[in-house]
């Protein structure tokens, strides 16, 4: 893995399903994300260290619910800006 790698999506949007903040400290530190417009979320985020940068993405390709692509950093696709 490196912090470079993109993960493959289903589509090219960014629909943000779900934002979490589960440290509670007012910054979003998890995302599931729709790329394809299907309503369902196929890319996950992850920011493990609270620094508002997202530090693992997992890409569920065929919304299986298991990821078939992890990577660490944004996967080239950062959040919004908040
Ligand atoms: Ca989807
Ligand atoms: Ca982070
Ligand atoms: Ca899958």
């Amino acid at each position: 893995m490196s912090e470079n790698e993109t993960v493959e999506t289903r589509g090219d949007q960014r629909i943000e399903l779900l934002v979490g903040d589960t440290n509670n400290d007012g910054k979003p530190d998890l995302w599931a994300i729709d790329t394809d417009g299907d309503g369902k979320a196929d890319v996950f985020q992850f920011d493990t260290n609270g620094d508002g940068k997202v530090d693992i993405t997992m890409s569920d390709i065929d919304e299986d619910g298991t990821p078939e692509q992890v990577v660490d950093g944004d996967g080239g696709l950062p959040p919004a800006a908040v």
